[in-house]
This record gives structure tokens, sequence and C-alpha cells, in this order.
């Protein structure tokens, strides 16, 4: 382990002096990124009990942490922007004075690293060295953080040698503390490029170049500088020509990114030679390429997923990722051949197991033996199909932008905005029923703009503005903006489409549309397809059916409207005017 500095730049090593003088750690490491280094970690995280090392043969590589009970899930409630001025933080952003903030936040942190050791970890955010990069350092004081991160990002002295002197990078300070709920924040203070987290383990709230940087501090940091930083995966559909066009889309957490980015085609189009390449399961950051068109990186390395619900049959892709250096959280643990499980696995909950608590587990009195929220972290070059792409410095060119939500009812499976204004307004209305990957209730419907209500570093409505800016500067070659929903389902609550590799079917027509090769129906919403343009070849669903889940139903769209007028009514005068105009000319349209 290195106890020596990995760097002579000098705004490195006053902050990090600074946070040793803060947090009083017993030793200090810094993560040069070596696989020696990373071995002895491990090894640590088994001696100290964070981590247990799994079946070597079964799952080589690959570990099992549990996070405390109270601590599974992002905290949007406890989830701080702390700018200068309330107002610019905006009505879906909790708000902090940034002294005040500094002030708590340092009391809590103070001396709480007694005894424990601090990690110093540099990382990039996208591929080292290329246009998109950014780099950051986080400091920790969990040997989990350090190995996750490793795994999400690029780590390591590289990212040290590739910022030399520069000022130019993110401030992480992650305190574990006593975990304790009442005393946990996540803030972030985008004019100091420094993101602070107190007294939580999990994932979103710690892994700070995750949520923290690439989403709060960089969509701040790309309305400031011209581009974006978006909750979206990234993937290539290639046809039988060999020819591949990009797609990025934003669904909400636990929505259906990492599904959709690694989607299997259905066997009539293997048969016919498609195939789905993975750029990016959760975030993008895009640019205006030389070309004028939008690129797009992903700027992770690596997946952070839910894993209850993946198996053989949903996402083979996912699973197969999984199968070698992965780090599993809050899944059950099968004492027999020590391996893990969870529920949506298969259908052979293990005897012998615990439960994501660590208990003594039996599933035939029906308890969960994995948390709804429990996580794979995999690194991406596992995954069959990551794209070829994947570390491109330059990115991949976005024709189709997809928006999506989990709606049971009201949002028909497809729909096409009609310009980029209109698809800045789609997006900006999406609503979607809440999941496990937050703290809070699940199932009730949230206006999520974007899929960003958590992740936006400045005020929504700036947010917007900055979206139709992009779409004045890309003109003609703006992508074109679609909303998808899979999760239409009928009386009973079954989901009425199959999804997952099915999901191909839509980004056919999806593409189609952004070649002008297929037609499409007008409707008050957008374009909706035509029930004989999606096809139905090989696929469980009745005429009749996908005919239904592409209705768009005038009296549940008026209700819609209600609902975003109140919401929009939320941001006054800083709400950009183009997107009343839209929302009276669907008014309209549904009353026509
Ligand atoms: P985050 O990592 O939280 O951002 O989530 P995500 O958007 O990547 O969601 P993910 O792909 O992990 O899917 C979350 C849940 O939705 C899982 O339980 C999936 O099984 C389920 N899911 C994903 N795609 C589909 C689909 O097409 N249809 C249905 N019915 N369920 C899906
Ligand atoms: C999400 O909640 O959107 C995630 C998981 O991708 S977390 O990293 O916890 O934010
Ligand atoms: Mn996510």
């Amino acid at each position: 382990m290195t106890g020596k500095a990995l760097t002579k730049n000098p705004s490195v090593l006053a902050w990090v002096d600074k946070m040793i003088a803060l947090v009083k750690p017993q030793q200090v490491v810094w993560i040069d990124g070596s696989q020696e280094q990373i071995d002895a970690l491990r090894e640590e995280g088994c001696r100290t009990g964070e981590m247990i090392r799994l079946n070597q043969e079964k799952l080589p590589d690959c570990y099992l942490h549990r996070t405390a009970v109270n601590d599974v899930a992002r905290v949007e409630d406890r989830t701080f922007i702390c700018c200068p001025e309330e107002k610019d933080a905006g009505p879906t952003n909790h708000w902090m004075e940034p002294s005040a903030a500094y002030k708590m936040l340092e009391d809590i942190a103070r001396g709480s690293y007694q005894g424990r050791t601090m990690y110093v970890l540099p990382y990039s955010m996208g591929p080292v060295g290329s246009p998109f990069a950014k780099y950051g350092i986080e400091v920790t004081d969990s040997i989990y953080v350090v190995l996750n991160m490793v795994i999400m990002t690029r780590a390591g002295q590289a990212v040290l040698d590739a910022l030399g002197d520069s000022a130019d990078w993110i401030r992480g300070l992650h305190c574990r503390c006593d975990i304790d709920e009442s005393k946990r924040y996540i803030c972030h203070f985008p004019q100091d490029d420094t993101i602070i987290s107190v007294n939580s383990g999990y994932g979103g709230n710690v892994l700070l170049g995750k949520k923290c940087f690439a989403l709060r501090i960089a969509s701040y940091l790309g309305h400031k500088e011209g581009w974006m930083a978006e909750h979206m995966l990234i993937l290539g559909v290639e046809d039988p020509k060999g020819d591949i066009r990009y797609v990025a889309a934003a669904f909400p957490s636990a929505c259906g990114k990492t599904n959709l980015a690694m989607l299997i085609p259905p066997e009539t189009y293997r048969k016919k030679g498609y195939k789905v390449w993975c750029v990016g399961d959760d975030i993008a950051w895009m640019r205006i390429g030389p070309d004028g068109r939008l690129w797009a990186c992903n700027p992770e390395n690596g997946f952070f997923g839910v894993a209850p619900g993946t198996n053989e049959k949903s996402n083979p892709n996912a699973l197969a990722s999984t199968r070698r250096g992965t780090i599993f959280t809050n899944v059950a643990h099968n004492l027999d051949d020590n391996t893990v499980w969870w529920e949506g696995l298969d259908k052979n909950p293990p005897r012998n197991a615990l439960n994501w608590k660590g208990e003594k587990w039996d599933s035939t009195d029906g308890s969960k033996g994995a948390h709804p929220n429990s996580r794979f972290t995999a690194p991406a070059k596992n995954c069959p199909c990551v794209s070829p792409k994947f570390d491109s410095p330059e990115g991949v060119p976005i024709s189709a932008i997809i928006f999506g939500g989990r709606r049971a009812r009201t949002a028909p499976l497809v729909y096409q905005s009609e310009d980029w204004n209109n698809g800045v307004f789609v997006g900006s209305i999406m609503a979607s029923e809440t999941t496990a990957a937050a703290t809070g209730a699940v199932g009730v419907v949230r206006r999520d703009p974007m899929a960003m209500l958590p992740f936006c570093g400045y005020h929504m409505a700036d947010y917007w503005a900055h979206w139709l800016d992009m779409g004045r500067k890309l003109g003609d070659k703006a992508p074109k903006i679609f909303h998808v929903n899979w999760f239409r389902t009928d009386d009973e609550g079954n989901f009425l489409w199959p999804g997952f590799g099915d999901n191909l079917r839509v980004l056919e027509w999806i593409l189609a549309r952004c070649e002008g090769k297929v037609g499409a129906r007008k409707t008050a919403i957008g374009y909706v397809p035509h029930v004989d343009d999606i096809n139905r070849e090989g696929l469980d669903v009745s005429r009749d059916t996908l005919a239904g889940i592409l209705n768009v139903d005038k009296g549940l769209w008026l209700q819609e409207v209600d609902g975003i007028r109140a919401f929009y009514a939320r941001f006054g005068d800083r709400l950009p005017a183009e997107l009343t105009r839209q929302l009276d000319k669907m008014d309209a349209a549904l009353k026509a």
C-alpha cells in the first residue's frame, strides 16, 4: 500500500492535506489502480468483514457486500444543491446555503476517520485523455467504495498523469461516519467543483463519480460550457447490412435502461443479422461534434445494475457481465455453494441461505432474499455485447433520443415528437411510477422530466432552456425525439407488452422514422405507429392488444394537461415560454 502522494499537482496536494486535517485518518493510501493494490484491498475488505469472497470457481473475483439496513438506496430528501442563491437551485432541488452547508458537513466529518484509513482515489469520467473526459478525486474511508469506483470509472495513476498540474478536477469527500440517517447528507457545490457525502455507504450516495459528479455537477458544467449530461443509456443497433445507428434513452431509475442497453434481439431479428451494441447503461455526456451532429460518450466504465429480475431470459448479457470481477450488494447469499441469488434469477431460491440483511432466510415464508434495490457492480468489458466504440474518445453519433417511463396507462408504447422543441416538451412532461432505487414510496406516479428530477444540478427551467438552445445549435442535424412506455398493464396489472428483447421492434420503428422510411398516425400528442408497422413476426401479442397499447386516450391526456399545468406553475417566470406554447398546443389538439 502506498502512503506516498502519487502526484506533485499543488491543488491536489493542498486539498488532500486539508481533508487530512479535517477527518484525521490513521493512515493515507493513494490508489494507483494496480492489480496488486486491488488484490490487497479485497483481502483487507474480507478481513474486516466489509466484503465476502464468493465461490472463486463459479464466480471468480466476485464479492458480496451488505450495506446497513437503513442505507439501501439514494436519499433524495437528503440530497442538496448548495449554490449561492436558493432561487438558482430551482423548485425541484433541495437547497442549502454553501457556507452553512460546509460548516455543518465539516462538523460531521471532523475526526470521523480516526483509527481508519483514508483512500485517495483519482478517477476519470470518460476515457482518459478523451475530449469528453473530466477528472475527479474522491477521498473515502470505505474499501467498498474504492473497489466499486475502480470498476465504475477509470481510476489510478494514469488519471493523475493526465491531470498534470491542472486545478480543473472535482473534489469529493466521503465519510461513512456512523451511517446515521439523521445526519446523512449528499451535498453538491457546483460553483466549487465539490461534493461532500456523509453517513452513507450505499452506491448512488457514495460512488461520487456517478450521480453526484457525472449528472449533478456535470449537468451544471454542461449548461455553462454548452454540452449535456443526461441520465441516459447509449446503444447501437446494427442492421443486416452492417450499418450501426446509435440511440440514447432516458428512463427514470429502475425503469429499464440497463435492460434496453444490452438487449438480445428476438430470434427473427437475430436470423436476419441484427445486433445490439451497448455503449452505456446509465449516463450519457453529449456534445456537438465537428460535423454538427450530437455525439455521446458514456463516462462510466462499469454497470451498477439492479439485480432483481436479471436472468438468463430477461437479460443474459447483464447476467454474463456479473460472472467475474463483480461486487454484489444486498443480494441473498447461497451458503451451499457460496454464490448469490436474487428474486427473478431463477425459480429455485436456495434453501440454505442468508437474506440481504445477513439473516438466516427461508424463502417459503414469503419474505425477500434480495433487497428490491440490490445491485451488481460489473466491469463493462465483461459484457458480451459491449460496443467496439466503448472507449472511443469521440463517442458515437446519436440518431434518436428516447424518453420513457413506467406508466400503467396514459402513455402509448411509442410516439414521436413533431420536432426538437416538441421533443423537449415531451421530455419535460415525463412522468413515471417511483421505484426502489430511491427511499420513499414505490409505485407513485410523479413528474420526472428527462429522468433528471433527482439529478439536475441547477434550476430545472434553465435546464429546459438549455435543451431548447442545444436544438437551435443542432438545427437540422438534431436527433429525432421519441417517447416509449414498456409498462402498460391490463386491469389485473399484467404487462401488455413483453418488453426486454422485443423492445427492438420499437427501436426498429424509431430508426425507420429517423430515416423517413415509415409513415405514422398524427395524434394530439405526436406521431404514433400504424399498428402494422410494428413487426409482429414471432411476437406473442395480438394485433388488438398492440392497437390497444398504441392508443392515445384523450380523457387521460386531458387529465395529464391539468397535472402538467400545475407542475409548470412551480417554475414561474423561469419556465421557457416555448414550453407553455407547446402545452397549449397539445391541450387545443386534445380538445379539437
Ligand atoms: P437504474 O440503474 O436504477 O438507473 O435502473 P435502469 O433504468 O437501468 O433499470 P433496469 O434495466 O435495471 O430495470 C429495472 C427493472 O425493470 C428490472 O426489474 C427489470 O426486470 C425491469 N424491466 C426492464 N426492462 C423491462 C421491460 O422492457 N419490460 C418490463 N416489464 N420490465 C422491464
Ligand atoms: C439510479 O438510481 O438511477 C441508479 C443507481 O443508477 S444509483 O447509483 O444508486 O443512483
Ligand atoms: Mn440510474
